[in-house]
């Protein structure tokens, strides 16, 4: 579990906001605990007890001792100890949080790769994302949303800086929070603000009234799927059709911390691992899974260690630092250019809403709330741009803010003057199957390679089905 005590746990405090960010281990088979062979900062020490902690239990005073070790890379520039139970009764019953919850927030850890202008790029796009949903909200309340709104508030910084880590070839499979990587990809504001107020000229016209959409001819954006774990599959099966295509692509996506315990999660994995798909899988652990804590559902301490489970890199990140997110996103897309298989990056951060507009999270204790609020991504990215780093002057950073905000307001006045889908020529009952007219599906990056069989012949298994059927 993420905030659980650590029993073995070194000091963190070498790390320094310089330290560059390493590349996981290329092969995460049960490394020894203090192998770090590339000289990056020594990961802190992820020893995996034996004893589930289940429900509340703290895993410090379990008694086992580590009769497993592995390391996992985390690079965070600080290591929360806490843990949230449940308490009380009947009406009485509530979450409480047990722990340190003091600290002041840590630095940005400086980029390896980033530079100014990049940073100050990903800056602009994390606040548009938090405006937009801001502005979202506000048409919610007006009654002009079809639907519900989700938020990423809090996880701006990892949606940007990870679609930010893509080339031109990759694909991105977002999730329902991470409309901040739809925009970094391509899509504006106004297309999402269309597609949640149901216009007919919205990406879906109007069919979809959340963020379900995605676009696979110019973009290389797989919608969103609801079924938790489900586009882990599919991304795995966008990498494999480029590697039939002679490329080798990254196919980055997304699960949360409830979502990762899906069968369909480790299936899919599991695929990918074994093929040496180029997916990139960063799980967001928000802490929350609707209401239900991280600490009640899982019984590892971090969720990157299912990666040793899978043989594949795992890291751990402060999903809060778009810097850290960047780095860890950037080299394992590297790795999977280089044909080195899948990563898993657990990016630890907070839900900083309800699961939807209709969830108050009154059940979140309110000193988490204020523990996170004072780790916002963008305030934070602000004052490193501003004040540490000085690349961008108050008056720049002021008219940046105002820049976006009237991009914003131009995009929502738009969106909200779209017609809604006329009843006579209205498309929404179309186009929902593909059909032989629909749309010419032809390779994307070359031709098929199928690889010639043992017996000399070339191409695929046809008579396999019926071999299975007799
Ligand atoms: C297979 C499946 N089971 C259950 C659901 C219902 N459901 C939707 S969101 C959600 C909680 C997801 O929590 P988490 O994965 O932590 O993501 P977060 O909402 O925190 O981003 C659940 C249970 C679903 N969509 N798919
Ligand atoms: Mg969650």
């Amino acid at each position: 579990m993420p905030h659980k005590k650590r029993g073995n746990s070194k000091s963190t405090s070498k790390q320094t906001a310089k330290a560059p960010l390493a590349p996981p281990q290329k092969s995460p088979k049960i490394p020894a605990p203090d192998e770090q062979a590339d000289g990056s900062p020594k990961p802190t020490d992820t020893t995996i007890r034996n004893a589930p902690s289940g429900n509340g239990a703290s895993s410090s005073d379990s008694g086992y001792s580590s009769l497993r070790s592995y390391s996992i890379p985390d690079y965070r520039l600080e290591h929360p100890e806490f843990r949230i139970f449940m308490s009380g009764e009947g009406a009485s019953l509530e979450y409480r949080v047990d722990g340190d919850l003091s600290a002041p927030p840590p630095p940005i850890r400086e980029s390896k790769y980033l530079s100014r202008d990049q940073c100050i790029e990903i800056y602009r796009w994390m606040l548009l994302n938090r405006r937009m949903e801001a502005a979202l909200e506000n048409l919610y309340k007006q009654g002009k949303v079809v639907g519900g709104v989700y938020f990423g508030l809090g996880q701006e910084g990892c949606s940007c800086a990870s679609a930010y880590a893509l080339g031109p070839d990759d694909w991105l499979g977002p999730m329902i929070r991470n409309q901040g990587a739809m925009l970094v990809r391509g899509f504006s504001a106004r297309d999402i603000m269309r597609q949640y107020m149901a216009k007919g000229d919205s990406p879906t016209w109007g069919r979809d009234a959340s963020s379900h959409f995605g676009d696979w001819q110019r973009r290389n954006v797989c919608s969103p799927i609801s079924m938790l774990g489900e586009l882990i599959g599919v991304m795995a099966g966008v990498c494999l059709g480029a590697r039939l295509q002679g490329k080798n692509i990254v196919g980055l996506t997304y699960i949360g911390d409830g979502g990762q315990s899906t069968g369909v999660t480790y299936e899919s994995l599991n695929f990918a691992a074994v093929q040496k798909l180029g997916l990139v899988l960063i799980v967001e652990n928000n802490l929350w899974g609707y209401s239900t804590p991280a600490d009640m559902q899982f019984c590892v301490k971090d969720l990157a260690e299912r990666a040793i489970a899978y043989g594949i890199s795992g890291v751990i990140v402060d999903g809060t630092d778009p810097c850290q997110v960047y780095d860890a996103t950037h080299e394992a897309c590297e790795r999977a250019r280089r044909g080195e298989g899948p990563t898993l990056i657990e990016a630890k951060m907070m839900r900083m809403k309800g699961h939807a507009i209709h969830d108050a999270a009154q059940y979140v204790p309110a000193r988490l709330m204020e523990y996170w609020r004072a780790r916002d991504p963008i305030a934070r990215f602000e004052n490193y741009l501003v004040s540490e780093k000085q690349w961008l002057t108050a008056e720049e950073n002021k008219k940046l803010i105002e820049d976006v905000e009237r991009e914003l307001e131009a995009d929502r006045d738009a969106a909200v003057a779209s017609p809604m889908p006329d009843p006579e020529t209205d498309r929404t009952h179309q186009g929902v199957y593909c059909d032989p007219s629909c749309h010419e599906i032809k390779p994307k990056y070359g031709a098929v390679v199928a690889k010639p069989r043992k017996n000399g012949a070339a191409g695929t298994k046809e008579a396999e089905a019926a071999v299975h059927l007799k």
